[in-house]
């Protein structure tokens, strides 16, 4: 028999939903039940290219939009014959933001389409999960300050979590909306159990190719 694959897992939404902390307790509640995992994380700043995200985040350096937008996608595209190899031994990857976010953040700025922000990211692989989580601009704003880095403000965030909503809409995603507005323990009962769902799933099935037709 075929070596089974692992699943690729990705969790979204604006800042201060719980992402990270949700992305470690799922991968270590994946290796408590014995199979393979792994965090990735976008953007992957120990790079070339992330070093140069990193610096235009924490505005150290000033880069044109249509730029930087796509040094976040070839972040994403120099990471994906790691993913491959990995996902084809077995691990599962838990992935803290991906391409979702990539077209979220930059059409939320003006003169940009979600179309033209999504071109750059079609072929990379498609997630089997994609978790959302959902929590409102009030409720983000009640877990204290927003931190120092650009786009962390809450006029931009409400755009941004505006494009999400028409990000979810693409049935072609297999999307997750996960109330992250809970407790951190309940927010993680539900992203374990559509996890091992989607692991188990996953495992006989090609990796697709995002946003693209089949
Ligand atoms: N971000 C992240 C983008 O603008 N485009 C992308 O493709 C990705 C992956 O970078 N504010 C933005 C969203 C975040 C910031 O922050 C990265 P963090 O806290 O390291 O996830
Ligand atoms: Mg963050």
């Amino acid at each position: 028999m075929a070596c089974r694959r692992g699943a690729l897992i990705v969790l979204e939404g604006v800042d201060r939903a719980g992402k990270t902390t949700q992305c470690k307790k799922l991968v270590q509640a994946l290796q408590q039940s014995g199979r393979a995992a792994e965090l990735m994380t976008f953007p992957d700043r120990t790079t070339t290219i992330g070093q140069l995200i990193s610096a235009y985040l924490e505005k150290k350096s000033d880069l044109e939009d249509h730029t930087v937008h796509l040094l976040f996608s070839a972040n994403r595209w120099e990471m994906v014959p790691l993913m491959k190899k990995k996902l084809e031994q077995g691990t599962t990857l838990v992935v803290d933001r991906y391409a979702f976010s990539g077209a979220a953040f930059t059409s939320a700025k003006p003169g940009f389409s979600l179309d033209w922000c999504m071109k750059p990211d079609v072929g990379l692989p498609k997630p089997d999960l994609v978790l959302f989580l959902q929590l409102s601009p009030t409720e983000a704003a009640l877990r204290g300050q927003f931190g120092e880095e650009r786009y962390e403000t809450s006029a931009f965030q409400k755009a941004v979590q505006q494009k999400f909503e028409q990000l979810i809409k693409d049935p072609s995603v297999n999307w997750q909306v996960i109330d992250a507005s809970q407790n951190v323990e309940d927010v993680h009962r539900d992203i374990t159990t559509h996890s091992l769902n989607t692991v188990n799933k996953a495992q006989n099935l090609p990796i697709g190719e995002l946003w693209k037709e089949t």
